[in-house]
């Protein structure tokens, strides 16, 4: 091992990565740049400001007209700031490479149209979470380019509780205890640990391998597929790799007994913190472990110098490892019992926990990582009831999901800081226990919330289930996580508009939005480059690794529109640059590139 280590500092050192080639210039009719499927739905967008249908054509890698047809004005479309043409040849059903589509002078760049398109993302997407690992090292073996192998970071992550002045100059006390937090995954181009983000990464990575059985492809991350130091142990790939941060999940757990000083007005708009209380914390769960200071780009994870430490456990972190550990218990029943059973210990020590501290929110005010910060944990508490049901059915978890009206309302959107839907997409279509009558009313809600999405991608210029104009910080991920739920309606309907749209969603992700890029790197003839990332850091530095294949963009952010420079007054979809240093449109997370995997493997599953 310490000679693969050395080789792999060696190489860091002296292999200067090669320059990213240049992308070519866009092209006026957008696609998604990693194809199309032979018997899908096959959808371009020309942007043009004429308001009458135009002719198109699409040619073969000879040049030759195979399928011809007229464009379907839509006009102008806000999110874009363009003048937009749908070009629908879904009728055209032959594979093949090098088509194009033609629009007077106008052409796309030239794609293939084969059976499984979205086949090799899913794997290649599934890759960003080994090589965010920490504490272990990036092996060669395991990597596209032996520049990406590097030696492990924070091989032993043990810290305590972070004692000085935050943000604004409380004084925070410490604690008496350490916790070994080492293994997991880096949340995304920083170093820190992230329990709340952990949880809904995670959630997304199980849940997927709870539905490929029912999609009719079990084995798509079957022991093997996946390149990882765990291949051959008999264990599905999908698994090994959740498993490691589930690993650090339970590591952030407080042990019984243990008394704490908390702030509880901490994460209070309004409210300063005066006062510390000191209570029984254990069970509660740390919110993260992260670097005191933020770091420069680059920083490889082995060179990160600055201390770390345990930051506050928070009522929302908690029901994040909560929820995540009941999903360990059922799945790994019959894996692991032994790592099932440690799992649903945490989960009801930590469902204890937070009914004692229900409300014990996350302070953001200190620097060197992200906040994270929640406001409202109600959806907390609904997704690890769900979990907790799903697993143990027991009653008492039915009555307070009941009570807290998941099935009255499940929610609209998943993300980080919002997870009942998540806990509604469990409960309604896995074998949970749960009384038919409910199950069949949460299905009906989630059909329903998926029409409502469907019918988005007929006010979208760009056809996407997401028609507004307000694009969040990682709006890249908003978009995939609705792509989710129209491939869990599609999974209890199987209505092709469902599956359509979670094509639309991905192909918008690769490259059909007004940028003509695709977000993912390696992916696509106009890929994403230069991500926010300490140890990806070509661009800011030769002697450092290119990002590898794979890795999404968090995508355009609206709030950029706001600030000074290039991106002042940018149209919602066009907010986004591909620059190292832009990190409110260009960082990459665990959360965005979970569910590019669920919905990519969603769709490769699926094919006719
Ligand atoms: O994804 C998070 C986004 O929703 C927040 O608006 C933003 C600012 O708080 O933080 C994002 O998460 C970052 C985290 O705080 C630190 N690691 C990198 C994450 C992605 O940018």
């Amino acid at each position: 091992m310490s000679r693969i280590l050395s080789g792999a500092t060696a190489l860091l050192l002296t292999t200067a990565a090669a320059p990213a080639p240049p992308v070519p210039p866009p092209a006026p009719i957008r696609i998604g740049q990693a194809g199309f499927e032979t018997s899908g739905t096959k959808i371009a967008i020309l942007a043009a400001a004429e308001t009458t249908p135009l002719a198109w054509t699409l040619t073969d890698a000879r040049g030759k007209i195979v399928a011809s047809g007229k464009t379907i004005p839509f006009g102008p479309d806000a999110a874009s700031g363009e003048s937009v043409h749908r070009i629908d040849f879904g009728a055209f059903r032959r594979s093949g490479n090098g088509y194009r589509l033609h629009v007077g002078p106008k052409a796309s760049h030239p794609f293939a149209i084969n059976t499984r398109p979205f086949g090799p993302l899913a794997l290649t997407a599934m890759a960003f979470f080994y090589q965010q690992r920490s504490a272990v090292p990036i092996l060669p073996d395991y990597v596209e380019r032996p520049d990406l192998a590097r030696p492990a970071g924070h091989p032993s992550d043990t810290a305590t509780c972070f004692a000085g002045r935050d943000q604004k100059g409380v004084q925070w006390p410490g604690c008496d205890y350490t916790l070994d937090a080492t293994g997991g995954w880096y949340d995304a181009g920083d170093h820190g640990k992230y329990v709340v983000n952990g949880g809904v990464s995670t959630w997304t990575l199980l849940d997927l391998h709870e539905r490929l059985a029912a999609w009719g492809d079990a084995t798509a991350f079957a022991d093997g597929r996946l390149a990882l130091p765990e291949r051959g142990n008999g264990i599905d790939d999908l698994l090994d790799e959740a498993r490691v941060e589930v690993g650090f999940l339970l590591s952030m757990q407080i042990p019984d007994g243990t008394r704490l000083a908390i702030a509880p007005d901490a994460g209070r708009p309004g409210k300063p913190i005066t006062r510390f209380e000191t209570i029984d914390a254990g069970g509660l769960v740390h919110t993260k472990i992260a670097d005191e200071t933020w770091t420069r780009i680059p920083t490889a994870p082995a060179e990160d110098r600055q201390t770390r430490f345990l930051y506050p456990p928070s009522t929302a972190a908690t029901l994040n490892m909560v929820g995540v550990a009941a999903h360990c218990a059922r799945i790994w029943r019959t894996v692991d019992p032994a790592f099932a059973t440690r799992c649903l210990t945490a989960a009801r020590r930590g469902w204890a926990a937070a009914l004692r501290h229900p409300d014990l929110l996350t302070s953001s005010d200190f620097t060197g990582s992200g906040g994270y910060g929640d406001r409202d944990v109600r959806d907390e508490f609904s997704f690890a009831a769900a979990q907790l049901y799903a697993t143990t059915r027991e009653p008492v978890f039915l009555e307070r999901l009941r009570k807290d009206g998941i099935f009255t309302d499940p929610g609209t959107d998943i993300s980080w800081g919002s997870l009942k839907l998540a806990g509604a997409l469990t409960l309604a279509t896995l074998p949970t226990g749960l009384p038919d009558t409910d199950a069949a009313t949460l299905r009906n809600r989630i059909t329903t919330l998926a029409d409502g999405f469907v019918a988005e991608t007929g006010r979208s210029g760009y056809g996407i289930p997401f028609s507004g104009t307000r694009y969040p910080w990682g709006s890249n991920s908003t978009i995939l996580n609705r792509a989710i739920v129209l491939g869990v309606a599609w999974q209890i309907d199987r209505k092709p508009a469902y599956r359509d749209a979670v094509v639309a969603s991905l192909d918008y992700i690769l490259g059909r939005n007004p940028l003509d890029r695709s977000y993912v790197t390696g992916v696509g003839v106009r890929p994403m480059q230069h991500p926010h990332h300490r140890f990806w850091a070509a661009a800011a530095d030769a002697r450092f690794p290119a990002p590898p294949s794979g890795v999404l963009s968090g995508g355009p952010n609206s709030g950029a529109a706001n600030d000074a420079g290039p991106l002042k007054g940018c149209a919602p979809q066009t907010c986004w640059v591909d620059d190292y240093r832009a990190f409110t449109v260009n960082e990459v997370a665990i959360n965005w590139n979970a569910p590019l995997v669920w919905t990519a493997a969603f769709v490769d599953a699926t094919r006719k």
